[in-house]
């Protein structure tokens, strides 16, 4: 039975305590050896090999999934590191969890998802065919499913309590929230990271349609009483992503998933039995569809980081 991301304990983790159990993640502090008190100023953020799909958390892990990303999230960092500090402290974390965890620095973090779109899809289609606009953002007529935005776009949402959906903000309520010159920096550094960071990956064969970053306030690094923006959480992978093949790109029909098409394929398939509008869990996967999947994983990240996965 799947098991939804409350019902499951987190893995024990000697040394550290569990903060926040997400569907696919994991948040620790570490215990201060010399007092036994938590850490305050640092979290273990761990990738777990869990996938979900069709909002369920499935029971079927893909291998090597929760390494993949952390690598992938990683090389991002790298990446931005001239546009915008991150989080991370450190890559020497518990065996337990090598290579697919990072001790990192524990931040305020910004009250709202912060969403770009380069491609128009999901909601943000939704919303358009409804309205012509996203978040209160105008765009162009006759988009289409998949069309290629001018730029890409700032579409915030609220962070609703898990398991309730994220509601569309307006860039005004995000500045009535964080702040005007907050807001600014938020919007400025969402829509930087989409555009080069699709830059990059169109190079690379991948379009990576829109994306939701998370960022930390550094007060330490305040000017004109602005808190410094920090990369956080995971950047850029194809959890926190739309991923899609460039090659196949065609604007106008919903895209092929670049990494989860494979589970969608079998799961909407006679063969799982499930019928996802029943109500049920999803069925557990197969070896060869497990294995797919693990393969679009790592060639996602050879791809982009031209790097061979170990
Ligand atoms: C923080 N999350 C994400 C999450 C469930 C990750 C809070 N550097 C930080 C970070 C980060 N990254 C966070 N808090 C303070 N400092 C990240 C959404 C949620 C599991 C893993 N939530």
């Amino acid at each position: 039975m799947s098991v939804a991301a409350q019902d499951r304990p987190p893995m024990e983790l000697p040394g550290y305590v569990p903060v926040y159990s997400g569907k696919v993640r994991d948040l620790y502090a570490p215990i201060d050896s010399a007092t036994g008190q938590t850490q305050q100023d640092a979290l273990l953020l761990v990738a777990s090999d869990r996938i979900s799909a069709y909002d369920y958390v499935l029971d079927s892990e893909i291998p090597d999934k929760g390494r993949v990303l952390t690598q992938m999230s990683l090389w991002w960092f790298e990446q931005f590191e001239s546009l915008i500090p991150h989080h991370v402290l450190s890559t020497d974390v518990p065996s337990q969890v090598a290579g697919r965890a990072l001790l990192v620095r524990r931040l305020p973090m910004v009250p709202v998802e912060c969403i770009g779109r380069v491609y128009l899809t999901g909601s943000g289609l939704s919303e358009y065919q409804e309205r012509g606009s996203v978040c209160g953002v105008q765009l162009p007529a006759g988009l289409l499913e998949a069309s290629r935005l001018p730029e890409p776009i700032f579409t915030p949402t609220t962070k609703a309590p898990l398991g309730e959906h994220d509601a569309p903000m307006t860039y005004a309520q995000v500045a009535e929230e964080i702040g005007e010159a907050l807001a600014a920096r938020v919007k400025e550094a969402t829509t930087a990271i989409l555009a080069r960071g699709g830059q990059i990956a169109a190079e690379r064969g991948i379009l990576i349609a829109d994306t939701k970053v998370e960022f930390g306030l550094d007060h330490a690094a305040a000017q004109d009483g602005v808190p410094g923006l920090v990369l956080a959480d995971e950047v850029l992978t194809p959890d926190s992503s739309r991923f899609w093949r460039a090659e196949h790109w065609e604007p106008g029909r919903t895209q092929r998933s670049y990494d989860k098409q494979y589970v969608r394929d079998w799961l909407t398939s006679s063969e799982s039995g499930w019928d996802r509008h029943a109500g049920g869990p999803p069925p557990p996967l197969p070896a060869d569809v497990v294995a797919a999947t693990r393969a679009t994983y790592i060639e996602a990240y050879e791809a982009l980081t031209g790097k061979d996965f170990v």
